[in-house]
């Protein structure tokens, strides 16, 4: 429950962003919206420490001095170990900067090509092959530092909140997130075992000519390699952009959810329920914009968010707009005002609302919950059905509904303004409840930290 708190704090700046814009942008890409509070991530890094260990030439071998050994045996003994901190939220704005994989590799050949051969020696095929070994050693480790980075610092999808994995999971695609990051680290393993060997064999040069000709033959191993497989580390920094562009949602603020089928009204709802403008978040696999907005009442801001619509079918056929939907529900503590539209002029069948509104209303019962009839301004005096409906249903649940919607719901038009009043006090009321809960979950949480 800690983590509910730390979760996510910056939405104002994020959730306006839409992830074109976002992109296309280059006062955000200077930095802007890498600050998590007050921690800045990087936009860079140096890999100045890897370049200062020496060398020395044992028998004609090319071997590290014990603290680079330790260095290059760790590059390849350790596995390496994403840390698993389970929920700790916010984790897409906590993402390093990704550098190209042409700008590694341009970076890492011209920081190796100004290491210079070690003091002192005064045989030249001696001096060579050791300024060789250590041009390699550095080339090695200056392309693989920055993927040890990415992938210490890309977080196990296992360890993420749920909500942050499925936002994954609906990005990306199953499986993608971890396959990149396996594809990086693969890299990252092949630079270190081909730097390594041909810095060794050019140690073991017995000319200055073929010392050179060593060295330029391990630089050209090592770039074709990066070359060849950098395209992971490109897919990477598409990744970290995605992730970060993500709407922000602030999980120890009330959050009121709208949801209902599409059309129903529940952007206008956001609207009108809003203290300001509220903003259009764009999560990057959507077409269309989901609005949150605040609302603030004795003294205190609480969130205002629409859903993507949700339509009458079974999980397996729903499309990621109706699975952000769901992901939300699951994931965060929200209430909920379900908005019904019995004047059809949604488009989704009441009736076909109704088994919609059922099959939520199951699901996620411990939610506090409103529902409302929106558009009552359309409402005639006999129930709507749809041509393609059975006019003689059977059912009372589904006739009762078609007429009045669920017991105890609110009728609202924004055109004619009718019920909005009732609707903001019950709003508040809801929205003071949650915010009980959430504090009684924090004071829960806190206590069980000091046991
Ligand atoms: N007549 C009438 N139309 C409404 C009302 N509320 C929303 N609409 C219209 O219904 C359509 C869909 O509304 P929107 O808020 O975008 O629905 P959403 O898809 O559920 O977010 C828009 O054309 C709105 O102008 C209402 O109270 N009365
Ligand atoms: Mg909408």
């Amino acid at each position: 429950m800690k983590g509910f708190r730390c979760f996510i704090r910056q939405h104002q700046c994020q959730a306006a962003l839409s992830f074109k814009s976002f992109l296309g942008n280059p006062k955000l890409l200077s930095g802007r919206c890498v600050h998590v509070g007050d921690v800045k991530h990087p936009t860079g890094f140096s890999c100045k420490s890897m370049q200062t260990s020496s060398y020395e030439v044992v028998k004609g071998s090319y071997k590290p001095t014990t603290a680079a050994t330790a260095v290059a045996e760790e590059e390849t003994n350790t596995k390496v170990q994403p840390s698993l901190e389970i929920e700790s939220l916010g984790a897409f704005q906590k993402l390093p900067m990704v550098m190209q994989s042409v700008d590694i590799l341009s970076s890492a050949m011209r920081k190796a090509r100004r290491v210079s051969p070690t003091k002192g020696i005064a045989n030249i095929a001696k001096r060579e092959r050791n300024k060789g070994a250590k041009q390699l050693d550095s080339l090695m480790k200056e392309l693989a530092a920055p993927l040890k980075v990415y992938i210490e610092k890309f977080p196990d999808k296992k360890g993420l909140h749920p909500y942050e994995r499925s936002l994954i999971e609906l990005t990306l695609g199953d499986g993608n997130y971890e396959e990149v990051i396996r594809r990086v680290d693969s890299l990252r393993k092949k630079v270190v075992s081909v730097g390594k060997e041909h810095a060794s064999l050019c140690a073991k040069s017995l000319s200055k000519r073929e010392a050179e000709e060593r060295l330029n033959q391990g630089t050209c191993k090592l770039e074709e390699i990066f070359h060849r497989e950098g395209k992971a580390v490109d897919e990477l920094v598409n990744i970290a952009k995605t992730l970060r562009a993500m709407p922000v949602v602030q999980l120890e603020t009330p959050t009121l959810c709208l949801v209902g089928a599409p059309n129903v009204g529940k952007s206008s709802l956001v609207r009108l329920l809003s203290s300001g403008k509220p903003e259009i978040c764009n999560y990057p696999f959507t077409t269309r914009g989901v609005l949150m907005g605040h609302i603030v009442m004795n003294h205190q801001r609480f969130q205002v968010t629409d859903t993507p619509g949700l339509l009458s079918r079974s999980d397996e056929k729903r499309n990621n707009l109706e699975k952000l939907t769901l992901a939300v529900l699951s994931h965060l503590p929200t209430a909920i005002l379900y908005v019904h539209d019995l004047s059809g002029e949604c488009g989704t069948s009441p009736s076909d609302q109704c088994m919609i509104y059922k099959e939520i209303r199951r699901r996620f019962k411990e939610h506090l919950w409103l529902d409302v009839v929106s558009k009552c301004d359309l409402l005639q005096g006999s129930p709507v059905i749809f041509a393609s409906e059975e006019n003689d249903i059977d059912d009372s649940e589904v006739t009762q509904y078609r007429k009045e919607g669920p017991d105890g719901a609110i009728r609202v038009s924004v055109k004619t303004e009718e019920g909005l009043g009732e609707l903001k006090e019950s709003v508040h009321e809801l929205l003071a409840t949650q915010m009980e809960r959430i504090r009684s979950k924090e004071n829960v949480a806190d206590g069980e930290a000091l046991t």
